[in-house]
């Protein structure tokens, strides 16, 4: 197993240093991938610094800020242009451990090969610490939302943390992957349910950000509803459709 860990970043300065050690320290060999949008709080220079000490660390620069799923897709194509079997999404802020991660890893590279391990909140064994009860109600409901709209069998659809298998990815056509909003986790999920893939969850404990500001704003997160709903509709339709042509 040779698995890349991708943590995209915007004005991360604060929580980036942590998250980068923690990694480090609980998988010494590990490869990561920043993917820096040009923070202005000099998040992408720490990132090089690092990089420029440590052979694993790798930084991407993008201009500006393209967004979370952009930033993902660049460094999903960064990625399998290597021959790494494994790609991580990861956020840079200390809401994903680095403990989890090394369960996922182990999950990931069991004797059923799983496409995909979802970090899960919301299987038994996972949790949320400290996270406000508003977002951890945003979340549940979120879930619920697009498990009854996409009829996707699993209990953290919208989830961040996640390992895919690169080869997986690879076979998968990304080019029109939706990026609006935070609903772009959920188009990765429903694209590799769709593909047949072998979709697992592991349990995680998930933390409130550290420090820093949130770049979930309520715009985003109702571009992701509203994308959900349509999506949702189309679903439906066409099962309405395969069961009344039977
Ligand atoms: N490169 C890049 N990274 C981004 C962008 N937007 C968010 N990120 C990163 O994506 C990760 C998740 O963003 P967060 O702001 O933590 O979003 P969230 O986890 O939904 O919200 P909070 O944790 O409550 O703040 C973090 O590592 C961010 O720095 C972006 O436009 N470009
Ligand atoms: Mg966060």
């Amino acid at each position: 197993m040779k698995p890349i860990v991708i943590i995209p970043t915007y004005n991360e300065i604060e929580t980036l240093p942590s998250t980068l050690d923690r990694v480090k320290s609980v998988l010494p060999e590990i490869d990561i991938l920043v993917v820096d949008d040009g923070s202005p709080d000099g998040t992408g220079d720490y990132a090089d610094t690092r990089a420029a000490a440590d052979a694993t660390i790798h930084v991407l620069h993008r201009p500006g800020k393209g967004g979370l799923a952009a930033a993902y897709l660049a460094g999903f194509a960064w990625a399998l242009e290597s021959d790494y079997t494994h790609v991580v999404q990861m956020d840079a802020d200390g809401s994903h451990r680095a403990g989890d991660l090394k369960n996922m890893l182990e999950r990931a590279d069991g004797a059923d090969e799983p496409d995909l391990v979802i970090g899960s909140r919301w299987v038994p064994g996972g949790g949320v610490v400290n996270w406000p009860r508003s977002r951890q109600y945003l979340s549940r409901l979120g879930n619920l939302y697009n498990r009854a709209a996409l009829g996707l069998p699993y209990a953290d659809i919208t989830a961040g943390f996640r390992v895919y298998r690169a080869d997986t990815l690879r076979a998968l056509d990304l080019n029109d992957v939706e990026i609006v909003g935070y609903y772009w986790q959920t188009d990765m999920t429903q694209r590799l349910h769709d593909h047949g893939a072998h979709i697992v969850e592991e349990p995680i404990t998930f933390h409130e950000r550290e420090a820093g500001e949130s770049k979930l704003s309520s715009t985003i997160f109702f571009e992701s509803l509203k994308e959900s709903t349509k999506r949702g509709f189309r679903h439906h339709t066409s099962l309405a459709k395969s069961i009344t042509k039977r």
